[in-house]
């Protein structure tokens, strides 16, 4: 809004120029999503404790989590609210892919919302169906998978990280491509969602990291200069991963071991999505893989566990999947399965930006 506002005086007042800048709006992002989440996280809090929107905890799980049952929960709303005000104040208004990663945070959030109301407000323990879930993100992704392939200048090839001479064009196909980066983002950000900060840390560092990836695809002289594709337009979605970035760190100060908050559904079903959708409209998709390796390890154990399990009628590879369950039965303190697993989401992290120059 700034930009749109403030930029044009720039003729007259020369110290607007400066909103002109991608950089320059992204700090401030960062800044002011920070202090939203971090600012009004004590009164939120309050409200969801008096609103008794309390976390109802499986007895069947690791037993230290026991103790976290009526923990607050739900708070990825504040998340989604800092990310919103802070993305419509600093970005350009005009651009459609900044819409499309709104859109994204919204719908997702929604169905997310959706689901926490169920089980915390309504009272119903298992929320929406599994099945439920799937149909209304599955429905949301095809929207925006559509939306973007027909946006002017989209192009469909898929880049692979280290190949830069083999780029798939995956035509029309390319939208069911999306839905399965954006939809499988969001459940496996879901999926991670267990510990206090596990998923909240990870997802700041894959936004830091896309941050990037979205600033040299917008820019055509980097891009080119990397050898990377082009996308016009999407320098824009800088700003929102700044925003996230501090919305994150803004949540992570109450949800930091041991936590103040969760963040529910409505948090990690809207930040995977949307941490999707960054992966699809920067052209960086499969390199999500490597970004948010962590997520995937996550995703993959409960498939692999679930999978043996049937398989074998009932035995088990991991002690307990998701895999942080595996660690905490190990015996390792939950603090130190939450700060490896962040150790290894910067080294992906640092990893998959390699691939700008490894190719
Ligand atoms: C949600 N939700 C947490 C909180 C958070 C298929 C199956 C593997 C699915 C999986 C599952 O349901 N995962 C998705 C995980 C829950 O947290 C709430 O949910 C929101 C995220 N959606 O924001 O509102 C609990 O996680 C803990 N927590 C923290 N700190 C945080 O900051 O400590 C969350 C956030 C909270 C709290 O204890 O109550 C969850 O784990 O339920 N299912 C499982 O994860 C279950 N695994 C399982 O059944 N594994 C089986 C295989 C055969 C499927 C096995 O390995 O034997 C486990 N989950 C739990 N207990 N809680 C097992 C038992």
């Amino acid at each position: 809004m700034f930009y749109n506002l403030l930029y044009p005086l720039h003729t007259s007042i020369s110290a607007f120029n400066v909103f002109r800048y991608i950089t320059f709006r992204t700090i401030y992002a960062v800044l002011t999503a920070f202090l939203i989440a971090f600012l009004l996280g004590p009164w939120f809090i309050r409200k969801l404790s008096q609103m008794q929107v309390g976390q109802y905890v499986r007895d069947d799980g690791p037993q230290t989590h026991l103790k976290k049952a009526g923990t607050p929960t739900m708070g990825g709303t504040l998340i989604i609210f800092a990310v919103a005000v802070s993305t419509l104040l600093w970005a350009d208004l005009t651009n459609f892919y900044v819409w499309m990663v709104l859109l994204v945070l919204v719908g997702f959030g929604a169905v997310g919302f959706m689901d926490d109301y169920l089980k915390q407000v309504v009272k119903r323990s298992k929320g929406l169906s599994g099945r439920g879930k799937l149909v209304f993100q599955s429905i949301l992704a095809l929207i925006t998978g559509v939306l973007v392939v027909s946006h002017p200048g989209f192009n469909t090839q898929v880049t692979l990280p280290f190949f830069k001479h083999i780029s798939p064009d995956l035509g029309w196909w390319y939208v069911l491509f999306a839905v399965f980066v954006i939809v499988g983002a969001s459940n496996a950000v879901n999926l991670t969602d267990g510990l206090d900060g596990l998923a909240i840390g990870p997802m700041t560092i894959a936004a830091a990291t896309y941050m990037i990836f979205a600033y040299v695809a917008g820019n055509i002289k980097v891009a080119d200069y990397l050898q990377l594709q082009y996308v016009a337009g999407c320098g824009e979605v800088t700003v929102f991963c700044g925003a996230i970035i501090g919305a994150g760190l803004g949540f992570l100060w109450f949800n930091a071991y041991p936590a103040q908050v969760f963040m529910g559904d409505v948090g990690s079903l809207s930040l995977g999505g949307s941490l999707g959708a960054v992966a699809v409209i920067t052209k960086q998709e499969i390199v999500l893989v490597i970004v948010g390796g962590l997520f995937v390890m996550e995703a993959l154990s409960v498939i692999f566990q679930v999978g043996y399990f049937k398989l074998t009628h009932g035995k088990r590879i991991f002690r307990m999947a998701p895999l942080h369950h595996h660690f905490e039965l190990k015996g390792w303190p939950e603090p130190k399965v939450i700060v490896r697993f962040w150790i290894i989401a910067i080294a992906l992290a640092l990893l998959s930006m390699s691939t700008l120059k490894l190719r």
